[in-house]
């Protein structure tokens, strides 16, 4: 596994380079232009300043996360067709400064949704929960308000301003999106996409919903075994790849996440990897130890190990600690000890296997 970690860019995450750097054996950083909105047109001037300042500072850029989708494509509308040209532009520029994957997401409306962003734990850190009844019983304003005081002045990836402004709008147009309609756009999409990124050599790969549920009645069609099957098969092919995020999918019981990445690992070009732990309506954000969580941290990497995964790792979300101050999810110090975690596991699998 070639291991990764998430950055924002300079000025914009609480996170150094130099301090990714010290973390053993994280050869990757997974970028994105975040300034950009979704249907935004990526110059080559811009991606290959960014790229190249990450080259700089002695890492590799194969992962961009991500390169949103303008909700006209996911409504269906007649604009959509300008917008996916502007998506394959995007591909094709940065297969030019040697990106490998695209990590997406095909969820109406919101990336990613929480009812808490700092849930203290018995230990004094804090982590991002969900609890189905907060969650449900709290207004849109209430949700975007707490999410933006509690982002710490960052902007939260997929909670932009400028997405959030066309709210009311965006909202209205899904009443009318049934779960076949959005299942039909992203055929439409995928169709459109797919020999764009085979012709530049580049894996899409799409992430499951977070949480994998349909929340405010909207549509939601990645979050199960059966819609994973159905989107590799829709268009069949090796650039129609999954980002395997076992926090995302491991958020039900419903999903048995080692057979799952059993199943799609030669389809799986990038991994999300971090622990939940379920209790009844609530899910909260763990150490990725598997002890300490619901989700078998050590049989995925047992997975991983027994293929010889050569795709991309990163430590998803991490708990808040030592009083950090940093972007809910996204402090340095317990994805860095995520990835020890991981690399632990997996050293002890190559141990064994010789
Ligand atoms: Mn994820």
């Amino acid at each position: 596994m070639k291991m990764a970690f998430r950055w924002f860019g300079e000025n914009n995450d609480s996170v150094t380079l130099d301090q990714i750097r010290q973390i053993p054996q994280t050869s990757n950083i997974v970028w994105s232009l975040h300034d950009k909105v979704a249907g935004d047109t990526w110059s080559e001037a811009e991606i290959t300043k960014e790229a190249n300042f990450i080259k700089a500072q002695g890492f590799e850029i194969d992962v961009v996360e991500s390169v949103n989708i303008h909700e006209d494509i996911k409504l269906g509308k007649v604009s959509r067709d300008k917008y996916i040209e502007i998506y394959q532009d995007t591909i094709r520029k940065l297969s030019k400064v040697g990106v490998k994957v695209i990590c997406y997401n095909f969820m109406p409306v919101f990336d990613w949704m929480r009812s808490d962003l700092a849930m203290p734990l018995k230990d004094g850190s804090t982590v991002l929960a969900y609890d189905a009844d907060i969650v449900e019983a709290r207004s849109f304003e209430q949700t975007l308000k707490d999410f933006s005081d509690g982002a710490l002045g960052y902007t939260l990836p997929g909670w932009e301003p400028e997405r959030l402004a066309l709210l009311a709008e965006t909202l209205k147009a899904y009443q009318s999106i049934t779960e076949d309609q959005l299942w039909k756009n992203l055929e439409y999409f995928l169709k459109a996409i797919i020999p764009v990124a085979r012709e530049y050599g580049i894996k899409m790969a799409i992430h499951p919903d977070d949480p994998p549920w349909s929340i405010f009645n909207l549509p939601r069609i990645v979050n199960r075994v059966e819609h994973l099957r159905k989107i590799l098969s829709l268009v069949d092919d090796p650039h129609n790849g999954l980002t395997f995020c076992t926090g995302s999918l491991g958020s039900t019981s419903e999903n048995d996440l080692p057979a799952m990445l059993t199943e799609f690992i030669d389809r799986t070009p990038f991994m999300h990897i971090r622990n939940v732990k379920r209790e009844d309506r609530l899910f909260y954000e763990t150490s990725h130890r598997t002890q300490d969580g619901s989700v078998n941290i050590t049989k995925i990497i047992e997975v991983l190990h027994a293929h010889n995964y050569q795709g991309y790792v990163r430590p998803d979300h991490g708990r808040m600690l030592w009083n950090e101050a940093a972007r809910p999810g996204y402090g340095l110090y317990d994805r860095a000890l995520g990835i020890m975690y991981l690399w632990g596991l997996w050293d002890a699998f190559q141990q064994k296997s010789k």
